[in-house]
């Protein structure tokens, strides 16, 4: 509705143009496409990685929407008859229906809006899924790391996550993954980083400690409007009690802090 008021607004401001200037018709596109966009709500869950990547898409294309954020541990029905994995998040497009997957939620919001957030050429852009896919990849290890009930578990899950970081340190070009440019790509890793906001506040595990172009990349990211507005103000204390409870060794190093 405000978008065609906005036309007509136009309309009314450049009457009848014989020679239709191209900004005027710009705007009208933009309007146009604007009135066209099917309402976006994303079911969420407020310490998701998944659910930050496609907020974070969301933000960076600038597309309205709205968010739900459910209890994991008390589903809804609602939310059980729409997500088929029971995993969140989903992306309910009015009219249309439910998406899920947030890769599939990402790739979707990047096709229906200007411009992407992939590179153009054909192999490049297989080369950021492929990071993308290992970006997911470190989110499991990382669920081992806090999850890891002995000492002997945590330290491999270290491990893991040093090499795994290493791996990515001999990829990317600074300050963002491909250079200058943000990209879907750095919308995966913004969230592995976040992670470390609140475990580096336990104690220096040295996982980033031959990585210094990821230093850069994390604080670049860390830094990033889309970034920070992709979690709820109790993100972090949210996350911290996450840890706490989960009976983990990682719980027990909280309990000493
Ligand atoms: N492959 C899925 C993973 C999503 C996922 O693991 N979501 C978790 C929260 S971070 C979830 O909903 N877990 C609920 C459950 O497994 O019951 C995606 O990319 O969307």
């Amino acid at each position: 509705m405000n978008q065609m008021k906005t036309v007509n607004e136009l309309n009314r401001t450049f009457p009848n143009p014989i020679f239709p200037n191209p900004i005027f018709l710009n705007l009208i596109n933009i309007a146009e496409r604007e009135a066209n966009m099917p309402q976006f709500n994303l079911i969420s869950f407020d310490l998701c990685p998944y659910v930050q990547r496609s907020i974070i898409t969301l933000l960076e294309k600038d597309i309205e929407h709205e968010r739900t954020y459910i209890d994991l541990k008390n589903k809804p029905d609602w939310f059980l008859d729409i997500s088929p994995t029971g995993k969140v998040p989903v992306l309910k497009v009015s009219d249309q229906g439910p998406v899920f997957e947030s890769a599939v939620i990402c790739e979707y919001l990047d096709e229906i809006t200007p411009g992407s957030l992939h590179p153009k050429a054909s192999f490049e852009k297989a080369r950021h899924r492929s990071w993308i896919e290992f970006g997911s990849g470190i989110l499991n290890s990382i669920g081992g790391f806090y999850s890891a009930l002995d000492l002997e578990q945590f330290q491999k899950k270290q491990q893991e996550l040093k090499q795994k970081m290493e791996r990515v340190e001999d990829v990317i070009v600074g300050p963002y993954f491909a250079g200058s440019d943000f990209h879907m790509v750095d919308a995966v890793y913004a969230t592995v980083f976040r992670y470390f906001n609140v475990i580096d506040r336990i104690s220096d595990f040295g996982i980033f400690e031959h990585t210094p172009k990821l230093k850069v990349w994390r604080s670049t990211l860390n830094q990033r409007k889309s970034v920070k507005e992709g979690v709820l103000d109790t993100y972090e204390t949210r996350l911290l009690e996450f840890f706490q409870n989960k009976n983990s060794y990682l719980s027990t190093l909280i309990a000493q802090y």
